[in-house]
Formats: structure tokens, C-alpha cells, sequence
């Protein structure tokens, strides 16, 4: 699965693929995006600041996280947005957030928790091409955390999922944290697959979300290890494969369209 991705193809018209990753403070944003470093470099890897016990968020501006090796760097670009604080004020705004799935936030802004980007910030992209704009929604949500999510997050963030929706972007949930949701599968990863309670949670997941259960991958993050592990590893490249190619399918297909569009034009 590593070597596929690694010599993966991204659809010609966009030299990389873009993932926005929106949820919680806590929700395992940036330990996600450390364990795919880790898995494409091959050793542990500590850096996009995952908070231990933290309840506000410490990614505040607006940047991507690429992945390389020795050999070279790969399509691949993950947006790692400061949490949704469940509090309505603090946090990144949720325009914000709609914005950078259009594509108009540069890398660099630094959110504001006054207001939302204006169109005259030097950050602000007022034409963004398909290459600018987000491919994918990763969702983050922790396993252990469903039950209590309140009612303003969930507004905000059914907002994001409709804008999502209108503009045709792929959605997925990355379950994080299923270890905790589950002893079975704390004491073996491999009974994941067996295992009801995690079942029980991609349900309730799809139910409050919307977004159909084979869009939900259970995953679990490097937190204490000292060591790389396989079954870890398995799992996290098991739902960045599947996610790589549907979110290459929907570049795809807004190039053919664009095309169409041309077309028609001339
Ligand atoms: N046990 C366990 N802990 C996790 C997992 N993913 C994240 N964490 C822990 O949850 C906390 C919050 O994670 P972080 O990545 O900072 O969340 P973010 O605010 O969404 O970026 C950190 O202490 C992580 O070590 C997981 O899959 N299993
Ligand atoms: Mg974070």
C-alpha cells in the first residue's frame, strides 16, 4: 500500500492532491498527520504540534504539511486547521473555514478569532484555481469523544459538510482514537474488524454525520509508542488509499467538466 502511494499519479491538472482537516480541538488533527509522516518516512515522526490534554487549539495559522522521503517528495498536501472550539467565538470562524475549502486562504494567514478573512487581506485568493481549492474533507473525529459533542460545534460543522457538499469535495471521517473506544482492539489492533463497540461507533458516527459508514475509517495514532507498528501503519494506509484515490476521482472530474465547459464556450 506504502509503495503504491508513493509512485501514485495525481490526475494531471493539479500537481498535488489537498486535504483540509477540520474537527475538535483534541480530535487528532495533527497526530494523524504525524503518523502519516511517520508511515512515509519510516521512523517516528513529532511535529505539527499534537497537544497532550490541551483544550484550545495550537494550530493558528494556516499551512501544509507535505510528504516526503529520501527520495523525493510526494502529491500529497494536508491542511491542518486550528480546532472548532465547541465555544461559538473562539476558534477559527466558520467561514473561514468555507473559504479554505474554496481555495481563497493562502498559506500563512493567520486565523483571527475577531473575524474572518477579508477580501482585501494580502492572504485572501480572490480567483482560486482547482489547484488552490481543497479535494477532500478529512473529518476528525475521536471515537471516544461522539457521545459529547454539543449542539454548536455540531452546527458549525454542519455548515463546512454543506459547503462540502454544494461544491462536490469529497468527505471522509478519520475515527481516531478507536484504541480508547475499545479494550479488544487496545490489546490487538487487528480486532478492529471484529470488534462491535467500533462498529457501534462508525454508526453513530454516519448517523450524526450523514456521511455513509464505507466513508468512515476507524484509525489509531502513534501517541506512546517508541516504535513503528505494523498494524497501526495497516490501518492508516488501508483509509489514505481509499481517500487518495476518490479525492483523485473528484479532481477529475471537475477538470472534465471545466473541459465541457471550454468547450461549450468556444
Ligand atoms: N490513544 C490515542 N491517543 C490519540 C490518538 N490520536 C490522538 N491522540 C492523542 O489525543 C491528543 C490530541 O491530539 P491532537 O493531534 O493534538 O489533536 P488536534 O487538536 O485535533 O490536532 C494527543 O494527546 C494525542 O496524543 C489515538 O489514535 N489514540
Ligand atoms: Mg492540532
Amino acid at each position: 500500500m506504502l509503495n503504491n502511494l508513493k509512485t501514485f499519479k495525481v490526475c494531471n491538472t493539479v500537481e498535488q492532491l489537498n486535504f483540509l482537516f477540520y474537527g475538535l480541538v483534541g480530535a487528532g488533527k495533527s497526530s494523524t498527520i504525524n503518523t502519516i509522516r511517520s508511515i512515509f518516512e519510516g521512523r517516528l515522526y513529532v511535529n505539527c504540534l499534537a497537544a497532550a490534554g490541551s483544550t484550545t487549539s495550537q494550530t493558528l495559522s494556516f499551512g501544509s504539511y507535505r510528504l516526503e522521503d529520501e527520495e523525493g517528495s510526494f502529491p500529497f498536501a494536508f491542511y491542518d486547521i486550528m480546532g472548532a472550539e465547541a465555544d461559538a467565538k473562539a476558534g477559527v470562524n466558520t467561514q473561514d473555514i468555507i473559504s479554505a475549502l474554496k481555495g481563497h486562504i493562502k498559506e500563512g494567514y493567520k486565523f483571527s478569532s475577531n473575524g474572518p478573512v477579508s477580501e482585501s487581506d494580502l492572504y485572501y485568493n480572490r480567483y482560486p484555481t482547482l489547484s488552490d481549492q481543497m479535494h477532500c474533507l478529512v473529518n476528525v473525529i475521536a471515537a471516544d469523544k461522539i457521545s459529547i459533542m454539543d449542539n454548536t460545534f455540531l452546527n458549525k460543522w454542519k455548515t463546512i459538510r454543506e459547503t462540502a457538499c454544494s461544491m462536490g469535495i469529497l468527505q471522509v471521517v478519520f475515527m481516531t482514537t478507536v484504541d480508547c473506544a475499545c479494550e479488544l482492539t487496545k490489546e490487538n489492533l487487528q480486532n478492529i474488524y471484529k470488534s462491535k463497540k467500533v462498529q457501534e461507533k462508525i454508526t453513530q458516527c454516519s448517523n450524526l454525520t450523514g456521511i455513509p459508514m464505507n466513508l468512515i475509517f476507524p484509525v489509531v495514532n502513534y501517541n506512546k509508542e517508541t516504535n513503528m507498528n505494523t498494524d497501526i501503519n495497516c490501518l492508516m494506509l488501508e483509509a489514505l488509499k481509499n481517500t487518495v484515490l476518490w479525492a483523485n476521482d473528484y479532481v477529475k472530474t471537475c477538470s472534465n467538466n471545466q473541459n465541457l465547459h471550454q468547450d461549450s464556450n468556444e
